[in-house]
Order: C-alpha cells, then sequence, then structure tokens
C-alpha cells in the first residue's frame, strides 16, 4: 500500500497526494461502521486500483492533532498574518488567534505584514509579539522582504494562515510560490464582506513536506473551549514569570492589589496592548458565565 496526505475532499472523493502525485480515492466502508471519516489533512494509507488509476483510502494514520473549524488534521502551526494598515490590525482579534492556537499545541509565528506601508508601526508591532514570547517576522509582498524567512518556518510544517481578510495571507502565499496562483483581493468596501476567494478545505503543498492552509485561518474565534474566566491567564505566556509576585494565587491580574502583572505593565515589561485586550477578553468570559 502507499502513504500519503489527503488535500482535499469533496462530493466523497479523497483526493491524496504520494510521491508528487495527485491520486483520487474513495474512504473504505468500513470507517463509516467505526464512525470514522477521513479529514483534510489525514496522512493516510492507501489501495490502488490498476485498471482505474484511483484508489481506495485503506487506513488513517494516528492523528496529531485536529482543528474544528475548519476541519482540518495534524495542523501543528499558525502564522499569524496582520497587516500594519488596510486594513488596521485588530490586535484584540488576533488575541483571541493566539488562544486559539495555543490551544491546539500550535507552534506560533507572526508576520508583521505590509512592512512597506509603515515601517515604524511594523516594528513596533513585531517588537510586542517578540517582548511576549513570540517569534515575530516582518514582511512585505510588495518588497520581497521577509518572504524567504517566512519560507525557513513554513519548512516541515503543516501551517494554517490566519488573519484578517486583506492582512495579505494569499499574497504571501503567491509570494512563497507564485505557482499557487491563489487570488488576491483589493480592498474596498464592496468587497470587504461576504467575499470568500477560499471556500472548501485545501492542503496546498509546497514540496518537502510542507503543506498551508489559506483560509481565514479559525473562522470561529468563539473561545467557548475556555471553561472559565480564570483559565484566560494561562493562555498569556508572557504573564507567566511575573504573577509569580501576584499576592494572591488566584490573582486575575485585574483589579486586585498586589498584582505582579500590573506591575510589569506599568514598567512595560508587557505590552500594554496584550495587557488591554486580556482585561476585554476576561470581561467577555465574565459576562458569558451569567447566562
Ligand atoms: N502594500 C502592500 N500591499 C499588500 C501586501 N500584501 C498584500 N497586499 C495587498 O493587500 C490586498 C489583500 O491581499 P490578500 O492576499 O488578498 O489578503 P488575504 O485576504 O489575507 O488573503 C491585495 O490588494 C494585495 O495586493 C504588502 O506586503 N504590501
Ligand atoms: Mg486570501
Ligand atoms: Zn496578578
Amino acid at each position: 500500500m502507499r502513504e500519503g496526505r489527503i488535500i482535499k475532499g469533496i462530493g466523497g472523493f479523497y483526493y491524496v497526494i504520494s510521491n508528487d502525485e495527485i491520486i483520487e480515492c474513495r474512504a473504505r466502508g468500513l470507517f463509516r461502521e467505526q464512525n470514522l471519516k477521513p479529514l483534510v489533512g489525514d496522512r493516510v494509507k492507501i489501495r490502488m486500483d490498476s485498471d482505474s488509476g484511483t484508489g481506495y483510502v485503506e487506513e488513517i494514520l494516528e492523528r496529531k492533532s485536529e482543528l474544528l473549524r475548519p476541519p482540518v488534521a495534524n495542523v501543528d502551526q499558525a502564522i499569524i498574518v496582520l497587516s500594519t494598515r488596510d486594513p488596521e490590525p485588530n490586535l484584540w482579534l488576533v488575541d483571541k488567534m493566539v488562544i486559539m492556537a495555543e490551544e491546539q499545541d500550535l507552534s506560533i509565528v507572526f508576520c508583521i505584514n505590509k512592512s512597506d506601508v509603515d515601517f515604524e508601526r511594523a516594528c513596533d508591532l513585531k517588537a510586542m509579539y517578540e517582548d511576549a514570547g513570540f517569534v515575530s517576522i516582518l514582511t512585505s509582498t510588495k518588497s520581497g522582504d521577509g518572504v524567504d524567512l517566512l519560507k525557513e518556518h513554513l519548512k516541515g510544517h503543516t501551517s494554517v494562515f490566519a488573519g484578517a481578510s486583506g492582512s495579505g495571507k494569499s499574497s504571501l502565499l503567491n509570494a512563497i510560490d507564485p505557482s499557487l496562483k491563489l487570488q488576491t483581493s483589493q480592498i474596498s468596501r464592496k468587497t470587504a464582506r461576504g467575499r470568500h476567494t477560499t471556500r472548501h478545505v485545501e492542503l496546498l503543498s509546497l514540496g518537502n513536506d510542507s503543506y498551508v492552509l489559506d483560509t481565514p485561518g479559525f473562522s470561529s474565534l468563539s473561545l467557548d473551549f475556555v471553561e472559565k474566566p480564570e483559565d484566560l491567564r494561562d493562555y498569556y505566556r508572557e504573564f507567566g514569570k511575573f504573577a509569580a509576585d501576584c499576592r494572591f494565587l488566584s490573582c486575575l491580574h485585574d483589579s486586585e492589589p498586589g498584582c505582579g502583572v500590573k506591575e510589569a505593565v506599568s514598567k512595560r515589561l508587557i505590552g500594554e496592548d496584550r495587557y488591554k485586550n486580556y482585561l476585554a477578553i476576561l470581561d467577555e468570559l465574565r459576562k458569558r458565565r451569567k447566562y
């Protein structure tokens, strides 16, 4: 049997890439009985039907992870793309993406795109996420800056590109591999909403066992998986060492006295934007609990 990876599923067919060849496959009936459904991203074993050149998915190899929306298996990295302008980065949404990615145990790389538009702002954003403990790179698809570095980070990974519409996800992927020819959109009020250039879930192969997912990333940014407001602080990796100085172990770094995190914010050791977003999301989680 051959091994391969499902890159796309349409109407009961699975498209499996195996040795640079894409093979149309059906799933074995047994999966249904076992209540298993092959997912895009699954590594699989396939049996070829020599007559038709099509195949059967016989076995699904162990899934290392599973994103729910979009439904993709074995994603191990999130590239969080934000632009310096057009659109203005929404740092509150960015934090939510970070929380989703942390929840899935993904490696996180920040990609501050459109650095040609506002270089100073790009540097500020880069520093902010670096200070918080993330890998952060500056890119521009206009000048080509940072594209090779981004490509380095994709090697050997299956990466989901997350970020606001218009931040440049598809353009970045085209810059990395022009043969992808992904559709990119001009930003205008008319197209800002309701236009999705990528509808179905598809893994794009960059070769060398590197795959990317060009979707809006986490299409649902619901934080339902954060069970209690008290759990939120654990998703802010830069709080950790300062929280050791909080007077109360239960400190939520909000209005408690003797809070090490707040003190770190006042000393600019923790980014103010990150902290503000934390409070806003905390508030949201607290309100949710009342229903
Ligand atoms: N100035 C500038 N414009 C960019 C850059 N990257 C993308 N764009 C433009 O931003 C718009 C949206 O890009 P697109 O790749 O479709 O964004 P997506 O919605 O995140 O996939 C397009 O008009 C691109 O030409 C960049 O680095 N600099
Ligand atoms: Mg796009
Ligand atoms: Zn505290």
